[in-house]
């Protein structure tokens, strides 16, 4: 099952993660409720079971606790990313050595590719790719051909024109194998087609991106609508205050690499 998890990478904010970059105007992020943020976001995590790998703050790269853009983990295909933003390149180095030192033996997107991990959601056997401001056509051709050799299928989702998100997973997140969230303007999308969707009722967007971790569903605080239809679907909630990533265009999913 591909929400079944044992293990996750994350890594703290660092003193200056207001230093990142953002595209939304919710304000200046406090240094302390995000790292307090991050420890509740963490003991979560320990709560649906999985043990921790936790990497040290990287002040060089303000944006690095948004660890889930450096790689793409999954059953059959491990593959380190090279981030579309220039100034989390850098993050990959960190990365790379905390794949080795987990056994995990990972592919490498190469130039002229570029992906961010945000943009690649798994449901199933079946991975759909962001072609985003981040993840470049050739980037998401690479992940491609390495998810058909580990006997995967993907479809690219285009979502350069979509207002308001970043990545593809601020728009849409698997809840099982089978059943998607997405946001109104994704649902339309041809390759959603036919899919179980769950929609997001409009202001609630951000809540979109919630993570399945084994028994539980994270989902962000402040979205009474998202929980409500979650309840009523069954699934077990974990309720998280996010409100300082948010300002930093990070949601749920980024803070961690479930593997
Ligand atoms: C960035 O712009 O790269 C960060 N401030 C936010 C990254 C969020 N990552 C994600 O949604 N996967």
């Amino acid at each position: 099952m591909s929400f079944h998890f044992t293990r996750a990478i994350v890594r703290p904010p660092s003193s200056n993660f207001a230093d990142g970059m953002t595209s939304v105007s919710l304000g200046v992020p406090d240094f302390a409720r995000a790292f307090d943020q991050h420890a509740r976001y963490c003991e979560a995590l320990e709560r649906c079971g999985l043990t921790l790998v936790h990497l040290p703050e990287d002040p060089a790269h303000p944006d690095a606790t948004f660890v889930e853009d450096t790689a793409v983990l999954s059953a059959r295909c491990n593959v380190l990313t090279r981030p579309g933003a220039a100034s989390r390149a850098g993050e990959i180095e960190t990365m790379r050595a905390a794949l080795a030192a987990a056994v995990i033996n990972a592919n490498e997107i190469i130039e002229p590719g570029s992906l961010d991990g945000g943009d690649i959601c798994e449901l199933g056997d079946h991975f759909f790719i962001g072609v985003s401001h981040r993840t470049n056509w050739d980037g998401a051709a690479q992940l491609a051909a390495l998810l058909t050799k580990a006997r995967y299928t993907s479809s690219c989702i285009d979502i350069r024109a979509v207002p308001g998100i970043l990545h593809l997973k601020s728009g849409i997140a698997a809840l099982d194998d089978e059943r998607i969230i997405a946001i109104d303007s994704l649902t339309d999308h041809p390759v959603l087609k036919g899919r179980d969707l769950v929609r997001v009722a409009p202001g609630e967007e951000y809540a979109a991106n919630c993570v399945r971790v084994n028994d539980h569903v994270l989902i962000a605080a402040g979205f009474p609508a998202m929980q409500r239809t979650l309840e009523k679907l069954g699934y077990d909630l974990i309720v998280i205050e996010m409100s300082e990533f948010q300002k930093m265009d990070g949601g749920l999913s980024c803070l961690s690499l479930r593997f």
